[in-house]
């Protein structure tokens, strides 16, 4: 908020000042007081034009030593958030003792900032809580003889207050990154990984979390989100678009509740909307780095340009679905015109790093009985190899469980055909997909005859494809025998979570501390 408040004042004055950042650490474990790791918090800001970045007061100068080391190595990372940033540091003159007074005296912490600059970790020293003017004169006179910290490609000299200016363009600092979205943890993208997006906290996507919206019983909501992340969702969709819903109400309370509990808290959040409006409301709460869900070109390019813009005002990655004016792109050759076409305004325009930009070109249903269609999910997986060589350091996203909605009711069926349909898309890079987390059905689970049907309809390999799928759904014998496996209903699968309930008294509280179950 206090970034964009100063950038919304520098265009209203037309005078640019830099900006210092600072955080405070909570405690020794690192955290900034809102909750987040520096990584996750630096995640956060990566989109900022800043001058330095660094901590002030938290527990004194000797215990926020290893805090500055993590930050320069941060900002040096090319993998991490940021480009390279002076550091600096005003600690307190140590923890206050129980009389609220501040114990250490430019004599004591004389030693302490030494070796601050001794070791090279900072650009720009000071004192905050506790510290006077004559701890101040004791750093001023500690400094003469000390190197900066080497952080800025060999920039070392604030002079004229020259990093913006000097540091990489951002063409060639971004090129290098890697996207790192956050909660109050970090999620730092590796490469040639498949990171799956929770879809149940949808009220159009499931009906059980509509209800408890409608009822407003979000603590039974809340465990929705829970249990996809104990179901391995690293990331959580949240769409509240219903006619009878408040929407921008909504998606606030439910945001605001998801970041006073510590296990939901950690995952970053996509806000799913169609509303420019509720995914605002979203944003202006989400302190980490989050993911709009989503814009595309269907009301041209001044209003996707817009929304870009604003969307990296506020530090967010987007969705960009493969959508323009003229309609839904449904063909290969469609989803690669409109995504290269959204490529070149996000990075040429909106001043987007590519490795912000998540690529959806549209996961739509197949084997509905309607000939078109029938080459859906082929062409989805082909667009889907095709950004990943053409547009550099783009993400592919998309919506798996669309893919089935002609087979309403046959979950098992529909799992199947999810685990079929992801297995061959990400390995032509799909990077993440809004899933149902608790699915638990294997490639290697399924039969090898189910196999080639469903692969007969995902790769359109023949005309009766989806009516042999169709006949295979409708058949009554099948549901209990489809996949090969003995348990169909996902009884088995919750019973195996649960297992550890059975466990000794230490094993089980071992489990519930390292998972956060309450
Ligand atoms: N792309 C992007 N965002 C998206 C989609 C997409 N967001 C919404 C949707 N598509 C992805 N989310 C879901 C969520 C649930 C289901 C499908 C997609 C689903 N639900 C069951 C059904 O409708 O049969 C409901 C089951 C229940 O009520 O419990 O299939 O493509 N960017």
């Amino acid at each position: 908020a206090a970034l964009m408040a100063a950038e919304d004042a520098m265009r209203t004055t037309g005078k640019q000042i830099p900006l210092m950042l600072s955080y405070t650490l909570a405690g020794k474990d690192g955290r900034i007081l809102s909750g987040q790791t520096l990584e996750a918090a630096l995640a956060s800001v990566s989109h900022a034009n800043l001058l330095s970045i660094g901590l002030n007061c938290s527990f004194g100068a000797s215990d926020m030593k290893p805090f500055l080391r993590a930050i320069a190595d941060l900002t040096r990372n090319p993998h991490t958030a940021g480009a390279p940033l002076y550091i600096s540091a005003y600690p307190n003159a140590g923890l206050p003792n129980s009389l609220g007074q501040y114990d250490e005296t430019p004599e004591t912490m004389a030693p302490q900032i030494q070796e601050f600059l001794d070791e090279g970790l900072v650009n720009i020293i000071g004192g905050c809580c506790g510290t006077t003017p004559d701890h101040i004169k004791m750093i001023a006179e500690l400094v003469q003889n000390s190197a900066p910290q080497k952080n800025l490609l060999g920039l070392e000299d604030l002079t004229g207050l020259s990093a913006p200016q000097q540091s990489p363009s951002p063409q060639q600092s971004q090129q290098s990154q890697e996207l790192v979205l956050s909660g109050i943890n970090a999620l730092p993208f590796q490469p040639a990984t498949f990171y799956p997006i929770g879809e149940r906290c949808n009220v159009a996507g499931s009906r059980k979390f509509l209800r408890l919206i409608n009822e407003k019983k979000y603590e039974e909501a809340l465990s929705i989100a829970r249990q996809q992340i104990e179901d391995g969702a690293q990331i959580l969709d949240i769409n509240v678009d219903d006619g009878l819903l408040d929407g921008i109400k909504e998606m606030t309370t439910f945001l605001n509740l998801m970041a006073s509990e510590p296990d939901i808290a950690t995952v970053p959040v996509m806000v799913d909307s169609s509303d420019w409006k509720i995914i605002e409301a979203g944003l202006k709460v989400l302190q980490g780095k989050s993911v709009v869900n989503s814009i595309s070109l269907k009301n041209g390019e001044a209003d996707f340009l817009q929304k870009a813009r604003k969307i990296r005002a506020y530090g967010a990655a987007v969705v960009a679905m493969a959508f323009d004016e003229n309609g839904q792109a449904d063909t290969f050759e469609r989803k690669i015109e409109v995504c290269a076409r959204m490529y070149k305004l996000l990075t040429e325009q909106a001043g987007f790093p590519p490795q912000d930009i998540i690529f959806d070109p549209n996961v739509l249903a197949v084997a509905t009985g309607i000939e078109e269609h029938s080459g859906y999910a082929f062409a989805f997986i082909q667009a889907t190899e095709w950004i990943k060589k053409n547009l550099p350091g783009a993400k592919v996203s998309g919506g798996v469980s669309n893919l089935s909605f002609a087979f309403r009711g046959h979950n098992e069926l529909r799992e199947a055909m999810h685990t079929v349909f992801l297995y061959h898309a990400v390995q032509k890079g799909m990077d993440m997909g809004i899933v149902n987390p608790s699915a638990t059905i294997a490639y290697d689970d399924i039969s090898a005859d189910l196999r080639t049907l469903v692969e007969d309809v995902i790769f359109n390999r023949n005309v009766e494809a989806a009516e042999k799928l169709m006949e295979y759904a409708q058949n009554p014998e099948i549901p209990k025998n489809l996949l090969g496996l003995e348990d169909l209903t996902g009884l088995k699968a919750h019973n195996d979570r649960l297992e550890w309930r059975n466990h000794p008294l230490a094993d089980r509280l071992r489990h519930a501390l390292i998972k956060g179950i309450g």
